[in-house]
């Protein structure tokens, strides 16, 4: 694969780069952290998004040496603004399940400087589906550094109760699937009412992503939930966008 190959020499060649989409509290509307999104500016092929390389990455195993750096670059720059904002970072199910990966979070952390707290890894259902054992002692390693721990896409995969139960999330990302229907679908309504009273009763933050208006913002904040992420407060940014922000000149 053409790609496998390229991506590789990207790294190197310095192709890849962080956006960053904040998440807002949904009573005040401030900022209160950013998410990393990987976005490669191919020389060629001009932007390509992550829906098409991360899985390559996954197969090559290359997944390993690029969740490296972007937990690098990450955790470096939230390192460096001058509010203590949150940096939200995406795990691979293939990362989390590398015995690896605290030690090397551990690392990142030290040589950063960042304060652990600030950092929250958002992880898939996949990676718990595919060793639920193994996944729980990740997890519980990372949490021991003081790193916070995100169920990402939740209500895409095989979302249960027990799952949330057994997992000490920090954080549940409700997907940007459900949200659009909150003010036009009873069903997408009746999921996103029942996952916040579920997160609730479990004492779990929630987070809502894709929300583009603010009559989903409306229905989200009456409902409960805390926090959101989307176009309505602004989409993926090149660090130059949010300078202002993390330094609080904004
Ligand atoms: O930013 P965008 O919506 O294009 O991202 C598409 C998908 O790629 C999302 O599911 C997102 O979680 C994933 N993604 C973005 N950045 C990373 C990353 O650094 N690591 C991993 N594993 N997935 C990422
Ligand atoms: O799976 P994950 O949550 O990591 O993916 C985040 C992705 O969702 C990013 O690629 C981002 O571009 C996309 N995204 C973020 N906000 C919105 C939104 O409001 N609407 C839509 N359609 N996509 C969004
Ligand atoms: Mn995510
Ligand atoms: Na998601």
């Amino acid at each position: 694969n053409a790609l496998a190959i390229e991506m590789r020499e990207g790294l190197k060649r310095g192709e890849f780069e962080l956006y960053y989409q904040r998440q807002n509290d949904t009573v005040s509307r401030e900022v209160v952290g950013f998410e990393a999104l990987l976005r490669w500016l191919h020389p060629q092929r001009g932007m390509v998004s992550p829906v098409e390389f991360i899985p390559i990455a996954e197969k090559t195993g290359f997944i390993f040496e690029l969740g490296e750096w972007v937990m690098r670059a990450a955790c470096a720059e939230a390192a460096s603004w001058k509010r203590p904002l949150r940096i939200a970072v995406n795990v691979a199910p293939q990362q989390l399940t590398d015995p690896r990966l605290p030690g090397l979070v551990h690392e990142i952390l030290l040589e950063s400087g960042l304060s652990a707290a600030r950092l929250e890894i958002e992880i898939t259902e996949s990676s718990i589906i595919s060793d639920h054992q193994y996944a729980l002692h990740a997890i519980r390693q990372l949490k021991k550094l003081g790193v916070k721990v995100a169920m990402d896409d939740y209500g895409t995969g095989y979302s249960s109760l027990s799952t949330l139960q057994s997992f000490p999330f920090d954080k549940i990302k409700i997907d940007r699937a459900f949200i659009d229907g909150v003010v036009t679908s009873k069903q997408s309504a009746a999921i996103v009412r029942s996952t916040l009273i579920l997160a609730a009763s479990l004492d779990i933050p929630v987070l809502a992503e894709g929300v583009e208006r603010e009559e989903h913002m409306e229905f989200l904040r009456n409902e409960g939930c805390l926090q959101v992420q989307g176009f309505l407060f602004g989409k993926p940014t090149p660090r130059s966008g949010i300078e202002d922000i993390v330094n609080g000149t904004d």
